[in-house]
């Protein structure tokens, strides 16, 4: 038996971390055993009586900078807890962005190190020391990365194997195809707010796995046109986008339709 994947996460606020742990699929992962999570809290790594794991930052300006040595310590701690080679991750606006992609790869490293940072960020020079890769999970800015660092745990956490009940529930997930999925129904059939499409209801599956990959290449066409740019059309699916276009124009589009 291979040991399961670890995560070790560096922050100041390491009850935000255990407290996203304590629900939901990836904290049952956890219960599991199918994954290991280990939050570290830096400010027992500081060097004096005020616990300072953070200063002025050269060159002037607002804010505070996170120092070098707490950090360097406390990782150093981090990769002898356990032998395995660490891929360190730093979550920050200035990061390369979380995809489902990048979920994927991290899924399969055995060890990361999630360092979250506070205030206007960390010293560059740890961050060119010991960062492997810097990830943003968004063109947004928080407060600080114990967010990201939640989100990038448990997009990576339900990817372990029986995480899902239904191992085939994260290969219908939006963007593993590359689009963004289908609509979901369930009962009644007949609601005042609408009647479920009767084709779902028709016990028909191959046209039913067909409408729904043409709704899910519709919407991504309608909703994200940067993703449906990036995905590699079958001539099947090219022929499904086309009809959907076309009665999309038919029905909603018509020459100066206001929406
Ligand atoms: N995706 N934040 C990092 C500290 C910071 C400040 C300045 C570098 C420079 C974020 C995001 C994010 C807020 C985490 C600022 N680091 N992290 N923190 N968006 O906004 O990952």
């Amino acid at each position: 038996m291979t040991a399961a994947p670890r995560i070790d996460v560096i922050t100041l606020f390491p009850e935000f971390i255990e407290s996203s742990l304590e629900v939901g699929v990836v904290g049952r992962a956890v219960k599991r055993g199918l994954l290991s999570v280990q939050s570290w809290q830096l400010r027992d790594f500081a060097h004096d009586n005020y616990k300072t794991i953070d200063h002025r930052p050269y060159g002037g300006g607002p804010g505070m900078v996170m120092l070098i040595d707490p950090l360097r310590e406390c990782l150093q701690m981090v990769r002898q807890a356990d032998p395995r080679p660490a891929h360190v991750v730093y979550l920050s606006p200035q990061g390369q962005p979380l995809t489902q992609a990048k979920v994927r790869e991290l899924a399969h490293r055995p060890r990361l190190v999630l360092l979250c940072g506070r205030y206007e960020g960390i010293d560059e020079r740890l961050l060119q020391a010991e960062v492997d890769e810097e990830v943003s999970i968004g063109d947004y800015v928080l407060s600080g990365g114990e967010l990201a660092a939640a989100v990038l745990v448990d997009a990576v956490g339900r990817l372990q194997d029986g995480a899902l009940n239904d191992p085939q529930s994260a290969v219908q997930d939006s963007f593993e195809n590359g689009v963004l999925d289908c609509p979901h129904y369930t009962r009644p059939e007949r609601h005042e707010l609408g009647d479920v499409p009767a084709l779902l209801a028709s016990g028909d599956h191959r046209k039913i796995a067909r409408w729904r990959r043409q709704q899910s290449l519709g919407r991504t066409w309608l909703r994200r046109p940067d993703v449906l740019a990036r995905c590699d059309l079958s001539a099947d699916d090219r022929q499904l986008l086309a009809e959907f276009i076309a009665e999309w124009r038919a029905q909603d589009g018509g020459p100066g339709a206001v929406r």
